[in-house]
């Protein structure tokens, strides 16, 4: 049984009028580029097979419904009452369906609000840092879009899921989620300006390089509503504050040395992580184009570095996850997500996926921590209409239409952040949002590429500069993340 599958029985179950349709969008990894998107960067999230299904009835009058396959909570709301009841909070998980009607009414005041039975059903782990709640939203976004004429583009839809998980749900998030829920694409991941929105496919090709990502969920619960999440925002301010810029964005890894010596040390690296892995972002973008998958695996892995070290949401679950991939061969390991629980993913090659799997099992019963659930996921297509009326899959919704290589949305980077940090790309005659083809690719199916990251394009003038400090940079082929250093700053 699919979650559209159970979607649907479960809504035969709550009424006997036909559903009107079954709308779905799926889970996402971040492949590269963590907490950068609130501090309006760069993203490479891909959309994940597993998704959420929303099987939806109209009704006679204008009462909302939802229920679910994954809670005993259901929730009866009128549209008269919606704003009273999502100011009230309270509302478990059905603050995501329910924000998303309440922000969607908002944003589309031309829209035709009805009521709904509401029937949501999910293959999307919970907690795992794969972004089930952004699935909610994305399924339930596409179905009230349809069914309330608000006729809004997939951008906008992703935005009303974002002003739901913030102002709803209370979750100061940014919007990495919902773009890449509702924007995914088979085969590639989505690389995403968080200023401008501008979105390109960037094509992965990892099932024809032989590899796989897998999953490391440690099943340490995460919450993005409390404690770290808030003040790690806080700290990415505090520094924009000092620098007087909107935001992280705007500054490059040639301002690290200033900041080493205007910031506290705390937010220091906490600036230095945002700053480095927006850089590792663009590099991975560069990489992929150039030389495929096999030449990100050191980006991968010096992204978990900067996050254990500097932004600290790392946790020991995780860090052994990342250390145990790397030993049995990945390419490279991360933790994915917002952090302090959730999963780590690593790259590796297929036929070293059940090895490494055992690794890790063997390495968590002797550290003593809980058995991780460990599986693979592929790219794969953002929100749809599965079942009535007319599709709403890559291409149907208006003028939203993410094909491999096609500028989607909006422009290039924005305002100066922008132009400093795709600078080196720039100069190598092309926009990041720009796809080189494929058959300019030089690949390598059998060795890392001879582009490792100290190769990679380089930001700012000056000369010859890694977007990662030397000593964070892992070691070209060495399969072992590297040790925590003392937090020195630079120069
Ligand atoms: C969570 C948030 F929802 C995202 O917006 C993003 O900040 C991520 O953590 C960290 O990169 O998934």
């Amino acid at each position: 049984m699919t979650a559209v599958d159970d979607a649907r029985a479960l809504l035969a179950s709550l009424t006997d009028a036909p559903p009107a349709g079954v709308w779905s969008a799926p889970g996402r990894a971040n492949l590269i580029g963590e907490h950068t998107d609130y501090n309006e960067g760069f993203v490479l999230p891909f959309a994940i097979a597993q998704r959420t299904a929303a099987a939806v009835a109209l009704r006679d009058d204008d009462l909302i419904r939802v229920r679910s396959t994954f809670s005993s909570t259901g929730v009866d709301v009128s549209l008269a009452d919606l704003d009273a009841r999502i100011a009230a909070g309270g509302l478990d998980w059905a603050g995501y369906p329910l924000g998303v009607a309440w922000a969607l009414r908002a944003e589309a005041p031309d829209a035709t609000p009805r009521g709904l039975d509401i029937a949501v059903a999910s293959e999307v782990p919970v907690g795992a840092g794969l972004s089930s709640s952004a699935a909610i939203e994305g399924a339930v976004a596409s179905a009230l879009n349809d069914l309330w004429d608000a006729g809004r583009d997939k951008v906008a839809l992703a935005r009303v899921g974002r002003i739901a998980e913030n102002d709803a749900v209370g979750a100061p998030t940014g919007i990495m989620d919902q773009m890449a829920s509702m924007l995914g694409v088979a085969d590639a991941a989505t690389f995403l300006d968080c200023r401008t929105l501008a979105t390109r496919p960037v094509a992965l090709g990892f099932a024809e390089a032989g590899l796989q990502i897998l999953v490391i969920d440690t099943l340490v619960e995460h919450a993005h509503s409390s404690g770290g999440y808030r003040e790690r925002r806080a700290s990415c301010e505090k520094g924009a504050a000092a620098f007087d810029v909107a935001a992280l964005r705007d500054l490059g890894v040639d301002d690290l040395p200033r900041a080493a010596e205007i910031l506290d040390d705390v937010t220091f690296r906490r600036v230095r992580h945002i700053v480095t892995e927006n850089q590792r972002v663009l590099d991975t973008v560069a990489a992929l184009d150039a030389d495929g998958p096999r030449a990100i695996g050191d980006l991968l892995t010096a992204s978990h570095v900067s996050m254990r070290d500097d932004f600290e949401i790392s946790v020991p679950e995780l860090d052994l996850a990342v250390e145990t991939a790397l030993s049995s061969g990945a390419l490279g390991a991360r933790m994915t997500g917002g952090g302090f629980g959730g999963a780590a993913i690593a790259l590796l090659d297929s036929e070293l996926v059940p090895a490494a799997t055992e690794a890790v099992l063997a390495a968590f019963a002797a550290a003593g921590f809980r058995r991780p659930n460990i599986f693979t996921v592929t790219p794969s297509e953002g929100a749809r209409r599965d079942v009535g009326g007319r599709p709403t899959g890559p291409g149907s919704v208006s003028g939203a239409s993410p094909r491999l290589g096609r500028r989607v949305v909006g422009g290039g980077p924005g305002r100066r952040g922008g132009f400093r940090l795709g600078l080196h790309l720039l100069r190598r005659g092309g926009s990041p949002f720009r796809r080189v083809p494929p058959s300019t690719r030089r690949r390598s199916a059998a060795a890392p590429s001879a582009r490792g990251p100290a190769d990679a394009p380089r930001a700012g003038p000056g000369g010859p500069r890694s977007s990662v400090r030397p000593e964070l940079r892992p070691a070209p082929r060495r399969r072992a993340v590297p040790a925590r250093r003392p937090r020195a700053r630079p120069g």
